[in-house]
């Protein structure tokens, strides 16, 4: 791949500047030694140290979204959005004209281009992988498309004895493109964290199980409250499933981690502490060792913060729904919070979404960290301008 150069930020903050440079920031010296070149990425998983990727030059402050996530006050609050990567910006439709979604998925250059993308647009603290909570059912040789305007559907649903003994365990080998892709993606980023993801194993039953979106998850929660036994082997096997999807992120430099159980807020607590919690403990719990910060997250999960909040990341993202002061109590105190400025908001003009933005800020200072972002993902229609505009609101603030 071609790499492209490197600012760094008056900041300390480096960024690729591939394309249109930054505005409002001006180019300073190149800091020594700030990323290391490519394919020569720390190994974090062994070395232990997952926020310094500058180990020559160790007065560098931790990057401020590392810093929150770790339960501390950063100089300056950060801010990424979930989606942020995507069809909110022109450069991404027209880099990915012609390139089914699932391919660029698996291709190192294109996932590298289209991570970095909103980083260099916005300023945003933290890049997210390119890629889908699906990807790993992919490699897992599973028949699934992602369907413009629809999202993933499957050929064939997992919903017998049968199915489920036949999806094989995922092959570490099968995820050569995702190493590469994210050795290549912390070498740009420098000090600007990775967050690497996947599908908590709910979610992604929930897909294979529907066979593709769904509004009522009846054959999910019909098998979940039928057949506890296949369920049990299903939910292990996609416990596997993420485990190993986020542990070769992790092992390649992404320093945040971030499990996404997006249609979890389909249960009842008392379902979801049953039959959803064990599994996705059974997900944190083999990552316990690396010493990266675990983000948990999903929609409409008001109901399930606290149990949720027992699975084992240390962030608890929180939806639009719930204000950031009563996820707070819901959660327990010692968990850092990210989120969750209403999506849709992005639309109205500016000085409501400013008034929105402080308020989010204010209820967010009294947790042990806040990452503002969205309270969902970015939505398709939104302004990129108006992106940028909040990224500088965000940062322009002063630190609670
Ligand atoms: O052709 C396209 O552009 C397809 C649109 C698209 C994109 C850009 C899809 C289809 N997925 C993605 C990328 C993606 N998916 C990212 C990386 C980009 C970024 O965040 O910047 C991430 C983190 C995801 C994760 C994802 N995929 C989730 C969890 C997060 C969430 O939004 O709740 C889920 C539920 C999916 C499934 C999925 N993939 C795509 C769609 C439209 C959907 C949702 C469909 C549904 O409503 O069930």
């Amino acid at each position: 791949m071609v790499l492209t150069s490197r600012l760094t930020t008056s900041e300390g903050r480096s960024v690729s500047t591939k394309g249109k440079p930054r505005r409002a920031e001006s180019a300073g010296p190149e800091q020594p030694g700030s990323a290391p070149a490519a394919g020569q990425a720390l190994n974090r998983q062994s070395a232990k140290i997952p926020t310094m990727p500058d180990i020559e030059n160790p007065s560098q402050p931790e990057p401020p979204l590392l810093s929150a996530a770790r339960g501390r006050r950063p100089e300056r609050l950060p801010v990424w959005f979930m989606r942020q990567a995507g069809r909110s910006l022109p450069e991404y439709r027209a880099r990915r004209e012609g390139t089914a979604m699932l391919q660029a998925c698996q291709d190192p250059d294109l996932v590298t281009e289209l991570t970095l993308q909103p980083v260099n647009r916005h300023g945003v603290d933290a890049a997210i992988l390119f890629s889908d909570i699906v990807v790993p059912l992919v490699v897992a040789g599973i028949d699934v498309d992602i369907v413009a305007g629809v999202g993933p559907v499957l050929s064939n649903p997992v919903r017998s004895r049968e199915d489920v003994a036949a999806l094989p365990e995922l092959d570490p080998a099968g995820l050569q493109f995702l190493d590469t892709a994210v050795r290549q993606l912390v070498a740009e980023l420098g000090t600007t964290p990775l967050i690497g993801f996947a599908g908590a194993p709910f979610t992604l039953a929930a897909y294979l199980i529907e066979g593709g979106p769904s509004k009522d998850h009846a054959l999910t929660k019909a098998l979940m409250y039928g057949r506890p036994d296949l369920w049990d082997e299903l939910l292990s096997k996609l416990a596997g499933y993420a485990s190993l999807f986020l542990r070769t992120q992790a092992a390649a430099g992404a320093s945040v981690l971030q499990l996404f159980d997006s249609w979890a807020g389909a249960l009842p607590a008392t379902a979801y502490e049953r039959y959803v919690l064990p599994y996705s403990k059974r997900v944190f719990a083999s990552l316990d060792d690396l010493d990266v910060p675990r983000i948990h997250f999903g929609v409409g999960t008001g109901e399930l913060l606290g149990l949720m909040a027992q699975a084992g990341a240390e962030v608890i993202g929180i939806d639009w729904r719930v204000p950031l002061s009563q996820a707070q109590s819901r959660i327990g105190p010692g968990h850092p919070v990210q989120g969750n400025l209403d999506p849709a908001i992005l639309f109205a003009d500016w000085p409501v979404i400013e008034a929105a933005v402080r308020e989010v800020v204010e209820q967010g200072s009294t947790a042990a960290g806040h990452i503002f972002n969205l309270g969902h993902g970015v939505l398709p229609q939104t302004d990129p301008e108006v992106l940028t505009r909040v990224v500088e609101l965000v940062h322009s603030l002063p630190a609670p």
